[in-house]
């Protein structure tokens, strides 16, 4: 795990235009600031998707058309600490339908902490955790011959460039058998009053949650970074619905890394690119799965129209 952080850290400060894989934000103080982020006032995505769930619970769960006489798989790509998916949950419980609950989390940290929270408030669901990244997962899925719906939500999905995002459903769906669903949770394009803030709060979350990657590069790489020598500057490109984070170098300084055994140059105003955030219509997501067996079926959004759960199905 430390190699494959070191080598991704090597790959991505070795480029002309710096990245780091933003899911490398996801240790066990990055879970503790995303969960912090998603009660920010200014981070309206969690509570726009809370509301379609907390709203529309039943309505999404018809969308599944799943057999309640059947045993299927209930599958969250991306889990986190399941607030919205609780609302699912409770309302197949009362509907009495028969499935698993597997939970998919890069953090394994998140995973537990989900886990023991479900026994105790749903003990009733039977929750079976799986610890990994989304595409070592697609594999596995292929082995069980069980109805799924699979749940990909919190719009994690827009962390991929538009290309990877159809590879990754592309492979989704033919993991899939026909009938079974994807309820993809998208967050949509809007003005960029509303989106920068989400990712620029008044109480520097966000900023904590950015420089959280460089305290980490420190503390398992043993790297040099000091963040007083960064800042945390986030973009929104309006016409392509695209926010980026970047970690700003102030100065020219330079940077140790024993793990990589290399030392990277940054010039003053040089940027690692560290997260993308896209945002969709339905254009966008309709070119995206293009390629796909998958198809939209229906729609779920909120009262103000800043997020939409997407149901797909494989045809
Ligand atoms: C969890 C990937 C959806 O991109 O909005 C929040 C992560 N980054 N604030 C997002 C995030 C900065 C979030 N996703």
């Amino acid at each position: 795990m430390i190699e494959q952080f070191a080598k991704d850290v090597d790959d991505g400060l070795s480029q002309a235009e710096k990245k780091l894989p933003s899911k490398y934000f996801y240790n066990k103080k990055g879970d503790a600031l995303f969960v912090e982020i998603m009660q920010l006032p200014e981070y309206y995505l969690s509570r726009a998707e809370m509301e379609i769930f907390s709203e529309q619970a039943a309505d999404i769960i018809q969308a599944f058309k799943q057999d309640k006489g059947t045993y299927f798989e209930l599958i969250e790509l991306g889990a986190g600490d399941g607030t919205k998916t609780r609302k699912l949950l409770k309302q197949l419980q009362i509907e009495g339908y028969h499935y698993d609950y597997i939970p998919v989390d890069i953090s394994k940290n998140a995973l537990d902490q989900l886990e023991a929270a479900l026994h105790k408030d749903l003990p009733q669901v039977s929750v079976k955790p799986k610890h990994g990244d989304y595409f070592e997962i697609l594999e596995s899925l292929k082995n069980s011959h069980h109805p799924k719906v699979i749940l990909f939500l919190g719009s994690n999905i827009g962390n991929m460039p538009d290309e990877i995002a159809s590879n990754f459903l592309y492979q989704l769906g033919s993991n899939l058998s026909s009938h079974d669903k994807l309820l993809l949770g998208a967050d949509l394009i809007k003005s960029a009053d509303v989106i920068m803030p989400a990712y620029n709060d008044k109480k520097g979350v966000t900023k904590a949650f950015n420089f959280n990657l460089l305290q980490r590069m420190n503390e398992e790489l043993e790297a040099t970074f000091d963040i007083d020598n960064f800042d945390h500057a986030p973009e929104y490109d309006e016409k392509q619905g695209i926010a980026k984070s970047f970690l700003k170098s102030k100065r020219n300084h330079e940077v140790a890394v024993n793990a990589t055994g290399k030392i990277y140059q940054f010039k003053q105003g040089e940027k690692i690119h560290t997260e993308t955030s896209r945002k969709y219509n339905d254009k966008i997501l309709s070119d995206i799965l293009q390629k796909t067996d998958l198809t939209i079926e229906h729609k779920f959004v909120d009262k103000k129209h800043y997020f939409a759960d997407y149901i797909l199905q494989r045809h």
